[in-house]
């Protein structure tokens, strides 16, 4: 298998976390990324098999895919142990709605930070883009301090859902909105996932690109 994935993106952290938990072995292509040109110019193979130009894409022998739900689940499918999404239906409906979730409704307002705190230099931001991007992050971990209740991880047994709220999680923390007080439970569970040796990895990876992508 080959994966075509970005130093700090995301969305392939995702599938590269699961690709370690299930012990598959991956060679990884790294495209062009800069803090200053973002994703250009586009690996020519990327751009051939996504018509959206983005990563991680995943090639497969004849099998080419791209966006990171369809991978995991074409993962899952193929290599059903050990299992990252619960066996039983209703459950596995409430995983992917969550891991659904975390890309489709927090992660874009993530964006909006990584859009003025990242990419723009400290007197170019829009402070109030910024405060209203926290204070709805925040609204957010509420809302899934609830849903965690006292279970260990999000929906049964470690998921998707897991890996990919963690890994948001981790991009909002470092854009300045960690988990707080307010969110014991999910504090918790936050501890329980990055000490996957997988996730660990992936952490220390991101932290690496990061240091690059700013020195
Ligand atoms: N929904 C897609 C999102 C992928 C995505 O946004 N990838 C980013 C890197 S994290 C990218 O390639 N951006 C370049 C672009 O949009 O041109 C997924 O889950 O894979």
């Amino acid at each position: 298998m080959k994966l075509y994935s970005g130093p700090l993106s995301l969305f392939t952290a995702k599938v590269r976390v699961a690709l370690d938990e299930k012990r598959l072995a991956c060679e990884l292509v790294s495209v062009p990324f800069s803090r200053a040109g973002g994703y250009q110019p586009k690996h020519p193979d990327v751009l051939a098999i996504n018509p959206k130009g983005q990563v991680p894409v995943l090639v497969d022998g004849p099998v080419a895919l791209y966006d990171s739900t369809i991978i995991l689940e074409y993962l899952e499918d193929r290599h059903p142990e050990p299992p990252l999404y619960p066996r039983d239906v209703a459950e596995r409906a409430r995983c992917r709605q969550l891991e659904a979730a975390a890309d489709e409704i927090l992660f874009p307002l993530v964006f909006e930070l990584i859009s003025e705190v990242f990419y723009k230099a400290g007197d170019a931001r829009d402070a109030q883009r910024i405060a209203g991007a926290r204070a709805a992050i925040g609204a957010h971990y509420d809302g899934l301090e609830q849903r965690l209740g006292d279970r260990p991880w999000l929906c049964g047994e470690f998921s998707v859902a897991d890996i990919g709220y963690a890994l948001t999680i981790t991009f909002a923390a470092n854009l300045g909105v960690p988990l707080g007080d307010a969110h014991p439970r999910l504090q918790a569970w936050y501890g329980r996932v990055i000490a996957r040796p997988s996730v660990t990895k992936e952490l220390t990876g991101l932290a690496g690109a990061m240091e690059r992508a700013t020195a």
